[in-house]
């Protein structure tokens, strides 16, 4: 007689501790507690009503153990398929069952993935600085705390602020950076304004994304030189990685990837906007520096040409983004018959459980390329507590138990909502641009 085990309540779970977090937390007739992660940037509250109005009233009185049978029922079920809210919503739900097979069966998931494939995963760190020497102090830090791979991100000279790039290190610091801010008064633009003045109450109400500048020649003047300054110094063995954060166009990204070729990057991510698979196409005729696409894309939809015409060399689908350890799974066998690999997202906008789901997957996996990693700040630590755990400079999921994570609900509740938005991007002349 199989096993079986009923899902007997559904609740959403929205907190902010540091950052705002959005959890589905299933529990099972036997008591069993199974997590996903439903963070959707900038967009929260949306996976939150979606989750709480259309799908928690669907899952009550189902078989939890029936992982692939709620997947496709949720996914052919709604008619409107893909979508960031509705493949966010989708992924917790099935983080959340392979949690609770994990727990009621006293396995680690990635044991029920296939067992692992390597020791540990490889990770990078994120290094960014206004200018070349305050990204190299940055540089510097995350090799001192034993990151084996780092993401360069520098500031543009004429520039004021651009998107990646976070407030300069100071030597043997760590960092805080947080994608989305949490809120933007309309002060704050002012000429006057100090960038950390607090926001005016009255105007929490209708907070509005910080809106950023971009100039793309002299983004294309000024990288390859930083490129050539890092590498200089850290030598030939470290992989370095940058993110073009979609703003150039694909004769733009073939001129970029192919003045990046004599450093060395392990990538060059999202060249291009991402959604436009062809463009691929000519900036591959162009470069060979290897090419990462996909934390905005959900689907294996959305992949179909660029892992079939071999277009890209890692997948940047996390886990929660992309329906769930269930539909990553399929996306990257079909990237490993293609020769390409996985490069799972992992800011802190992929919450711990959501992290916790890349590291189980990236570890059972064979064609696992490499991990983000960005530090949660100490306060998601009085909400959630995770098994996984850095061994010899490789991330490891831990053996726990499921995802091997669990959630103080008391502590979520002391760290309401907060409003925060990702920015906005504006060419000199006003026009809304990429990034
Ligand atoms: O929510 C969006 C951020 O997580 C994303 O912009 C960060 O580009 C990013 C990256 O590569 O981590
Ligand atoms: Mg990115």
């Amino acid at each position: 007689m199989p096993r079986r085990t009923m899902i007997a309540s559904a609740e959403v779970i929205v907190t902010s501790p540091g950052r705002n977090f959005v959890t589905l937390r299933l529990t099972t007739a036997d008591g069993v507690v199974g997590l996903g992660d439903a963070t959707l940037n900038g967009r929260e509250l949306a996976v939150a009503a979606y989750l709480r109005e259309h799908i928690c009233p669907l899952l009550v009185g189902r078989d939890a153990f029936a992982i692939e049978d709620v997947w496709q029922y949720l996914y052919r079920g709604v008619y409107w398929r893909r979508g960031a809210v509705n493949m966010t919503a989708i992924s917790s739900v099935d983080q959340a069952l392979w949690d609770i097979k994990g727990r009621t069966l006293d396995v680690p998931v990635y044991e029920l993935l296939g067992g692992a494939s390597r020791r540990g995963l490889r990770a990078y760190g994120h290094a960014s600085g206004s200018t070349p020497e305050a990204l190299m102090v940055a540089v510097r830090n995350r090799l001192a705390e034993g990151y084996l791979s780092v993401r360069i991100q520098v500031g543009v000279p004429g520039l004021s602020k651009i998107y990646g790039v976070h407030s300069d290190e100071q030597p043997g610091t760590g960092y805080d950076y947080e994608p989305a801010e949490r809120v933007v008064p309309a002060a704050r633009s002012h000429p006057d304004a100090r960038p950390d003045e607090p926001a005016p109450v009255e105007q929490i109400a209708t907070a509005r994304p910080l809106e950023e500048e971009w100039d793309t020649r002299a983004y294309l003047r000024h990288l390859p030189e930083v490129l050539a300054t890092v590498r200089a110094e850290v030598g030939p063995e470290v992989p370095l990685l940058h993110d073009v954060h979609h703003r150039l166009t694909p004769i733009e990204a073939a001129r970029l990837g192919k003045a990046a070729e004599p450093y060395d990057l392990f990538w060059m991510e999202d060249c291009v906007p991402a959604e436009d698979q062809a463009a691929l196409r000519l900036v591959r005729q162009h470069t060979t520096t290897p090419l990462a696409i996909g934390e905005v894309l959900n689907s294996v939809w959305d992949y179909q040409h660029l892992i079939s015409e071999r277009l890209i060399d890692y997948v940047r689908s996390s886990v929660t983004h992309t329906g769930g350890i269930t539909h990553l799974r399929k996306i990257l066998d079909f990237a490993d018959w293609h020769g390409i690999r996985s490069g799972m997202h992992g800011p802190t906008d992929v919450s711990p459980v959501g992290m916790a789901a890349n590291l189980h997957l990236g570890l059972a996996i064979h064609n696992f390329g490499i991990q983000e990693f960005m530090p949660h700040l100490p306060t998601a630590w009085e909400v959630f507590t995770p098994s996984y755990r850095w061994v010899d400079g490789l991330l490891h999921p831990g053996d726990e138990p499921g995802l091997g994570i669990t959630m103080d609900t008391d502590a979520a509740g002391r760290f309401p909502y907060e409003p925060a938005y990702l920015p906005v991007n504006r060419l000199a002349d006003g026009t809304v641009h990429d990034w």
